[in-house]
């Protein structure tokens, strides 16, 4: 048998995904089960170190589930699971709080962003989430785990305590490499080009599972530059805006900047933004009813997530196995 590198992400379930997260990332995740055995789980775990609202959760769950098949992760070729259907990571995450430190969990700046933020609710599974995810990532072994710049320092983290881990026991984990995917396109958003689009924006912010019509509106209303030259001409630098659209465009047609040029010469941006509207519309539509017929066949959404929970519960528990020994648990 072929032994492929493992690779592993965590999505918290706290947001619908839009065409950032599509054409920034996920686009690019169905191809690497080629390369990589990958598991992907659905943080709800983590997601609840923030309070939610329980109706909520439970459909952002089995929506962003759905909506990752229907963007090309088929659960054939990586293991898909939800976080709390495999106890392993709980049981790991309460050993790994006792091998991470105060003063580590203290310094990591996403507790002290959400502490600022959530004032009201600064509990103890906001400050000790970061030894949960590396449970998460530790349990599978992985040799890669992509992140975000904003991960990265919990990624730091899970290193650290995995070599303290080993130094006391003997080589019990892999230690894992983060993994800087291939840039995707960065997409900025269509009311504010000079920001990243982001859910925290929603009027500039495209979702995939959102309406043609509201999807059109939103580039028709899209901010264009206030030069006086007004053709579409590539330029980030002073012409951010119809450059952001441009980028949106090649991203979706697989045109180049110059096609596109070529493509809109004298045309103004009148008729360019709703043209882009139209192709964002036809690439996310596919995507749009292949996510709501999955949703709609709740047989098949389960038969996946007990597969891949259950995939992903034997690799874990054999981690978890070797670790209670190793700290002098009594055998089950
Ligand atoms: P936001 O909260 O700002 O909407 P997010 O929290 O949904 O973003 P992240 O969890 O930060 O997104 O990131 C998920 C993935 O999507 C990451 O790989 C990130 O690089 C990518 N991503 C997010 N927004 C964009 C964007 N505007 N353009 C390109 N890639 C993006
Ligand atoms: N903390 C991550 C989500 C996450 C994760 C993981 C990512 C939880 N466990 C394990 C990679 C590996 C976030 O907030 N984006």
């Amino acid at each position: 048998m072929d032994e492929k590198k493992v690779m592993l992400s965590g999505i918290q379930p706290s947001g619908d995904l839009h065409l950032g997260n599509y054409l920034g990332a996920i686009k690019n995740w169905g191809a690497r089960a080629e390369e990589f055995d990958c598991y992907y789980f659905m943080a709800d775990m983590h997601t609840i170190t923030v309070r939610q609202n329980p109706a909520d959760l439970r459909r952002r769950t089995l929506e962003q589930l759905a909506q990752y098949i229907a963007c090309g992760l088929d659960p054939e070729k990586n293991t898909l699971f939800i976080q709390s259907h495999v106890p392993a990571h709980a049981e790991l995450g309460w050993v790994l709080n006792c091998y991470t430190m105060f003063g580590e969990l203290s310094r990591m700046t996403q507790f002290k962003d959400k502490a600022a933020k959530h004032k009201d609710n600064i509990n103890g599974g906001l400050f000790t989430y970061p030894a949960l995810m590396a449970a998460d990532i530790l349990l599978y072994q992985p040799d890669y785990v992509p992140v975000g710049e904003d991960q990265k320092q919990h990624c730091e983290l899970t290193r650290d305590v995995a070599q303290r881990f080993n130094h006391i026991y003997g080589d019990v984990f892999k230690i894992p490499e983060p993994y800087i995917p291939k840039a995707g396109a960065r997409i900025m958003g269509l009311s504010a080009p000079e920001s990243k689009m982001s859910k925290s924006m929603p009027e500039g912010c495209v979702f995939l599972m959102e309406k043609p019509e509201d999807i059109q509106r939103k580039f028709k209303r899209a901010v264009t530059d206030s030069d006086t030259e007004r053709c579409v001409r590539y330029d980030p630098a002073a012409k951010p805006g119809v450059s952001n659209l441009m980028n949106i465009y090649a991203a979706v047609t697989g045109k180049t900047m110059p096609e596109i040029e070529a493509e809109f010469d004298g045309q103004g941006y009148g008729k360019f933004k709703p043209a882009v509207g139209d192709a964002v519309i036809e690439c996310l539509r596919p995507i749009r009813e292949e996510a709501s017929r999955i949703l709609q066949d709740k047989a098949y959404l389960e038969s996946v997530y007990k597969a891949g929970a259950e995939k992903a519960s034997y690799v874990a528990n054999k981690t978890l196995r070797k670790v209670y020994k190793k700290i002098g648990f009594v055998a089950r």
